[in-house]
């Protein structure tokens, strides 16, 4: 763990190598993606089964690949009642907030006389990929499907791994849940493939979202283009911004949510109050002592962790927006006021009794964020990933002798006389006589 005072003149140094990317080493995972990738667009399911195998272990024929709606009923049915209440939950949470996202139709007449508009519309299909091992989580499921579902979206189809068959039994539950019955037990850039290009058995999709390994993330990126992506998932992050008068113990269990999450998860404290920070940092060590993750938790926080004292809160909101951080968390005095100073940050959190695990799972907004500093221009997953726009122009006579002579220049000067005619040709039949 880092410890920084912002106050001091080595400050800049120390700084910088907290903002260190902390990407996974993707380096080398380009050409044997291409090669799956190619393979799994000229042999479709048999090039599925056969990195299925190789990969997960698993030998399947092409119509096995699919999740049977009887493992789904037996999955869902295993599930304890307090479990299955709280997906209910949660799923009813994020689908009202996600609901309260939809955007309006635009339409209004200018005052040329032109009616412009915008509409949306929904993708017909999308892919969502679900991480295997241990990032398997039901929660994602609902925070992937759920948007998609609002949006509109008629078909979603629902890739996982299942090295050595095993599929964890939460994930079919939550699909469920969220009204995802087309499963496929098929992962990594293969999976991808398939969702891009189309197999005999898994039909291509218009969009692919969810996060998955360096390979995952790879084949995104490759098929990108020929279908659409969400943004490349890096190792989560949270910076937590706490006066002294707040508990050393939970703002521990706070930093280290985070930090279980995965070795090269970042978490940093920002405080005005030195001794606070010492007491946190103790009560950290002290927790890693007990809990479960501490292996991944202990790494993170040793190699990526930070404490940084401030001077005051303006100090402070300048330091988050240049971690631009997927999670913000605010427990100060007047957290409103601080998180609207702050212009980068995937999410926010305020309050003390508002810990991010609250927005993991039961809040109602996404949990699928910006990470990597990429806050400073994306945003979280939401409805609009799976909606798109139209825009509409209808034009009346007298509406296109008020605009057309400009458009008719411009085409002159661009040389494009077929434009010009188009234009001209109808505003001549109007009784323009502009030349
Ligand atoms: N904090 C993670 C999401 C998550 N947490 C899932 C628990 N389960 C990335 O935003
Ligand atoms: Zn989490």
């Amino acid at each position: 763990m880092r410890r920084l005072d912002a106050r001091a003149a080595d400050f800049e140094a120390g700084f910088a190598a907290l903002l260190d990317a902390r990407a996974p080493d993707e380096t080398g995972v380009g050409a044997p993606v291409r090669e799956i990738l190619a393979a799994v667009r000229a042999e479709g399911d048999t090039a599925l089964c056969r990195y299925t195998e190789r990969f997960d272990r698993l030998a399947l024929t092409p119509d096995a690949l699919r999740v049977t709606p009887d493992e789904i009923t037996q999955a869902y049915e295993s599930t304890t009642p307090e479990l299955l209440d709280a997906l209910k939950l949660a799923a009813a949470r994020i689908e009202a907030f996600h609901r309260a996202q939809l955007p309006s139709d635009l339409k209004y007449t200018d005052e040329a006389g032109l009616t412009l508009g915008m509409r949306w519309t929904a993708l017909d299909s999308v892919g969502l990929y679900v991480p295997g091992g241990k990032a398997a989580y039901p929660s994602s499921v609902l925070m992937n499907a759920l948007p998609a579902k609002v949006a509109g979206v008629a078909r979603i189809a629902m890739c996982v791994p299942t090295p050595g068959g095993v599929l964890n039994p939460l994930v079919l539950a939550a699909a469920r849940v969220a009204g995802v019955d087309e499963i496929y037990r098929v992962g990594g850039a293969q999976a991808v493939g398939a969702l891009a290009y189309g197999t005999a058995t898994i039909a291509g999709v218009d969009r692919i979202v969810g996060p998955g390994n360096a390979y995952v993330a790879e084949a995104k990126r490759q098929v990108f283009g020929h279908v659409g992506i969400d943004s490349i998932a890096g190792p989560s992050e949270v910076v937590v911004v706490a006066d002294g008068s707040n508990d050393p113990y939970f703002t521990a269990l706070d930093l280290l949510a985070q930090a279980e999450h995965d070795e090269l998860a970042q978490a940093v404290l920002i405080t005005d109050d030195a001794a606070f920070g010492d007491a946190v940092a103790a009560a950290v060590d002290d927790v890693l002592k007990t809990l479960p993750r501490a292996a991944i938790a202990g790494r993170s926080w040793a190699d990526h962790g930070a404490v940084v004292i401030v001077s005051d809160w303006g100090q402070a909101a300048s330091i988050v927006d240049r971690l631009a951080p997927e999670h913000l968390q605010v427990m100060t005095a007047d957290p409103e006021g601080f998180a609207a100073t702050v212009h980068h940050a995937g999410a926010i959190f305020m309050g003390r009794f508002c810990p991010e695990a609250v927005g993991d799972y039961v809040g109602g907004p996404n949990h699928v964020l910006p990470t990597s500093r990429t806050a400073r221009f994306a945003s979280g997953l939401s409805v609009f990933d799976f909606l798109k726009r139209t825009t509409t122009i209808a034009a009346s006579e007298d509406a296109l002798l008020r605009v057309g002579p400009a458009g008719v220049a411009l085409a002159r000067a661009e040389g494009l006389d077929a434009h010009a005619l188009s234009l001209s040709a109808r505003l001549d039949a109007l009784g323009w006589n502009g030349g």
